[in-house]
């Protein structure tokens, strides 16, 4: 018999929101050991939503059985947590995703799990614009701020959410797949602290660290993050003289090679903000095997480097010698 996770994605993926919902709430009710929502969402949703981008990445799922699953276990979220909640007991939380960041979801599963532990959460929900979260957190009484990230090209965009936050006097923790599994970015965005996991709530006075230097907001990193479109236009430029098919490339797949080095351009932003070429050597695999997954030749992957790499250094020599240190083999 398949286990409940794989019931459970399999039952997502084909947009069966009673059926997941079953077997979600069996493994609330029954004897399994899934009894609380805490570990519903770190067992059986967040895993779930893993296991579905794996498949996406492999091709083994569309883009929109991806969309269904999520939504899914959305409402899922929704509709088992709110018989949890507990009385506030830590103070008010304010969690919005980085600016640019659309991937809501873990945002919103870290606010279900806030509330569990004893936070009243105000959730803001995708790519809040940090002007805009300045000026909404300037008109409420909050205690802390959450910041989620969960691409790696997001980064600055949190670095600069992080910073309006700070600005006004407020304690900034910061999760997400983005931050990595040290909290060395964490550190580089300015935040006062970074959590993992919250499997077991969260205490301020266990993940907040003494304030410490704080990135500039001027600097290589956002040379690069503000001129995104002019160093694609470069690249693009460049591939034309350097790779025949770009030059002629139209339609969806231009719209393709354009995003593919938007991203990579954001990702050398991160990489520079965090004094960290592995960002760029991560995202050089993960590309790479998503063009392998589809079929083109991984060299496919390699060019749009190539093209960063040789444009990038008219805009900030960092970003040219942090490629060049990056291990892309
Ligand atoms: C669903 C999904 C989407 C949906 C998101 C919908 C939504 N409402 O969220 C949409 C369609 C928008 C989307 C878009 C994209 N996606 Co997407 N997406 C996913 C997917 C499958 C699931 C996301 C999810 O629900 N995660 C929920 C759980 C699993 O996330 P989690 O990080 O573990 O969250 C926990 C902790 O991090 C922590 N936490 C999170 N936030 C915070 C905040 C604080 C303060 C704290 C303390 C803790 C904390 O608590 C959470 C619960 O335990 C992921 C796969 C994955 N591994 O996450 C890909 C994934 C993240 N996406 C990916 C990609 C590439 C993209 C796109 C670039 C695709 C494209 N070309 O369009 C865009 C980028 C959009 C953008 N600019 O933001 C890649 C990223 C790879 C990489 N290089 O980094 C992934 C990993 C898929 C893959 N395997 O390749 N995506």
């Amino acid at each position: 018999m398949l286990d409940a996770l794989e019931r459970y994605t399999a039952a997502a993926l084909r947009g069966s929101r009673l059926d997941a919902a079953d077997i979600a709430a069996e493994q609330l009710t029954s004897a399994g050991d899934l009894g609380h929502p805490v570990d519903l969402i770190g067992r059986l949703l967040a895993p779930s939503q893993r296991l579905v981008g794996e498949r996406w990445a492999n091709q083994l799922c569309s883009v929109g059985e991806e969309h269904a699953a999520t939504f899914v276990t959305e409402s899922v979220l929704a509709s088992l947590a709110v018989g949890f909640e507990p009385e506030p007991t830590h103070g008010t939380i304010v969690v919005a995703c980085a600016e640019g960041e659309w991937h809501s979801l873990p945002a919103r599963m870290a606010a279900e799990l806030l509330i569990c532990s004893g936070w009243r959460v105000i959730y803001l929900g995708p790519a809040t614009p940090a002007a805009q979260l300045r000026s909404y957190l300037a008109g409420v009484d909050v205690d802390a701020v959450g910041i989620s990230a969960t691409i790696t090209a997001n980064l600055p965009g949190a670095a600069r959410s992080v910073a309006v936050a700070r600005k006004l006097g407020l304690p900034v923790v910061v999760g997400g797949r983005a931050l990595g599994e040290s909290d060395h970015r964490a550190r580089a965005l300015g935040a006062d602290g970074w959590a993992a996991d919250l499997a077991d709530g969260l205490d301020l006075d266990d993940v907040l660290w003494d304030p410490g230097p704080r990135p500039a907001l001027e600097g290589d990193w956002a040379t690069i993050d503000r001129s995104r479109v002019s160093i694609v236009r470069d690249a693009i430029d460049w591939l034309g003289r350097h790779h025949s098919s770009v030059a002629t490339a139209e339609g969806s797949w231009l719209a393709q090679v354009v995003d593919d080095l938007d991203d990579i351009v954001g990702v050398v932003a991160a990489a520079v903000l965090c004094a960290d070429p592995s960002i760029v050597s991560e995202h050089r695999t993960w590309l790479s095997a998503l063009v392998g997954a589809q079929r083109f030749p991984t060299a496919v992957a390699d060019v749009g480097f190539d093209a960063v790499a040789a444009v990038v250094g008219a805009y900030s020599s960092v970003a040219a010698d942090l490629i060049a240190a990056a291990d892309l083999g």
